[in-house]
C-alpha cells in the first residue's frame, strides 16, 4: 500500500491530536535514524503505525491479544501495553507489511525488549522525545540523544518507572528487562 493511504488509514484510526504526535514520532524518527544511520524509510513507516491500534476499544484489543496467541501476561498488566503488541499483528495482515524489523519496532515501541535492534531503539525513543512531548525531564532526555541512544532511552524508562511508581502501578517485567539490557549495554561499550 502506497504511503498515502497509509496516512489516510492511520488518520481514520486517532483524534487529531494522536495523529500531530504521530507526526511528531515520524519526524523524529527520521532524524534520529539519519544521525544514527537507520534506514530512514523503515523509521518513518514504523513511526507511522506505532500507534494505529491506540484508540481501539480496549475489547477489540483485547480479542486480537487472545486470537493471534500475543503473551497472555500482557493481559495482567496495564492496558496501555497492548497497543503496540496488537498493532504489530493488525499491520502484517491489513498492509501486508513484512519487514521483521519494522513489525518489531512497532510491536516493542512501549515496553522494549532485550537486544532492542537500532530501529527499535529509534521508534521507542522518538515516542519519547517527539516535539510536542512535554513531560519533567524531556529536555534532558533530547539533549542525551543526541550522544548516545541507549542512554536517552535508560533516562526515558526512568521517568516512566518513576512516574508508574509514583501512581502505586504495577511495571510490565519487560520494561525492568529492558532498562537493565540498555544499562549492560553501556557499561560494555565503556569497557571496550
Ligand atoms: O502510546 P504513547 O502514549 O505514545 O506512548 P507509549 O506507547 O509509550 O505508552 C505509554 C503508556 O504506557 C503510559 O500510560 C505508561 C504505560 N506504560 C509503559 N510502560 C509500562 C506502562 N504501564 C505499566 N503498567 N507498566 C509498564 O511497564
Ligand atoms: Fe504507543
Ligand atoms: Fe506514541
Amino acid at each position: 500500500m502506497k504511503r498515502d493511504h497509509l496516512i489516510e488509514a492511520v488518520k481514520q484510526q486517532m483524534p487529531e491530536k494522536r495523529w500531530i504526535h504521530t507526526l511528531g514520532v515520524m519526524e523524529t524518527s527520521v532524524a534520529l535514524a539519519e544521525q544514527y544511520g537507520a534506514d530512514t524509510d523503515k523509521a518513518d513507516l514504523a513511526a507511522l503505525l506505532h500507534d494505529y491500534c491506540k484508540y481501539w476499544p480496549i475489547e477489540k484489543q483485547k480479542e486480537w491479544l487472545i486470537k493471534e496467541n500475543l503473551p497472555a501476561l500482557l493481559l495482567d498488566y496495564d492496558k496501555q501495553l497492548w497497543h503496540g503488541p496488537v498493532a504489530a499483528e493488525v499491520v502484517q495482515q491489513e498492509f501486508s507489511i513484512k519487514d521483521e524489523d519494522v513489525i518489531n519496532a512497532i510491536r516493542y515501541h512501549t515496553s522494549g525488549r532485550t537486544n532492542m535492534s537500532l530501529l527499535e531503539k529509534i521508534v521507542c525513543l522518538a515516542d519519547y522525545i517527539e516535539p510536542g512531548r512535554d513531560f519533567p525531564g524531556v529536555d534532558e532526555i533530547r539533549e542525551l540523544s543526541k550522544q548516545s541512544i541507549e542512554k536517552a532511552l535508560i533516562a526515558g524508562f526512568d521517568s516512566t518507572i518513576c512516574f508508574l511508581i509514583s501512581k502505586g502501578k504495577a511495571i510490565f517485567p519487560l520494561t525492568m528487562e529492558t532498562r537493565n539490557a540498555l544499562i549492560f549495554e553501556t557499561k560494555n561499550s565503556k569497557e571496550e
